[in-house]
């Protein structure tokens, strides 16, 4: 997941950010010194992912050409029950961040801007370990919160 215009900049995609946890660095690939493991094919996995629904504002839209993250960019709102990879809910912040479509899943007729309604699917054995399973648009007028706990 892409994470921007944070306090705590995480400017990683969530699962080079989960890899480099487990090696220690910050990079995956054949130099780390522990097992590589290469994206994993969108049409594989997800077999019984967690879901949560959470509303946000479109900031990009998938572009291929994009260096560093091609995928759909939305700002989402806090996701309270967000659990993390041990099943621990941590909840997950608002932020910017990349959603990977799932196969067949369609953003025709969204725009830069949109207001949308997105189901995530998180499988934390996949890399990256969460996508987009829906989107669909909200009212204009929705007013969103995108503020975060204090620390
Ligand atoms: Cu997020």
């Amino acid at each position: 997941m892409e994470h921007r215009n944070f306090p705590t900049p995480v400017r990683t995609r969530m699962g080079v950010v989960l890899f480099a946890m487990a090696c220690g660095l910050t990079a995956y690939g054949p130099m780390t010194g522990c097992e590589s493991k290469p994206p994993t094919p969108a049409n594989t996995g997800f077999a019984s992912p967690d879901r949560y629904t959470t509303r946000g504002v479109i900031v990009e839209l998938p572009d291929a050409k994009r260096v560093g993250n091609p995928d759909l960019m939305i700002q989402h709102e806090r996701i309270a029950d967000f659990k993390d990879s041990s099943g621990k809910v941590v909840g997950m912040n608002s932020m910017i961040m990349d959603f990977p479509l799932a196969p067949g899943l369609s953003i025709a007729g969204l725009a830069k801007g949109d207001k949308v309604e997105v189901v995530m699917e998180v499988d934390w054995s996949q890399l990256p370990p969460h996508r987009a399973a829906s989107i669909k648009k909200i009212d204009a007028a929705t007013v969103l919160d995108f503020s975060n706990p204090k620390k």
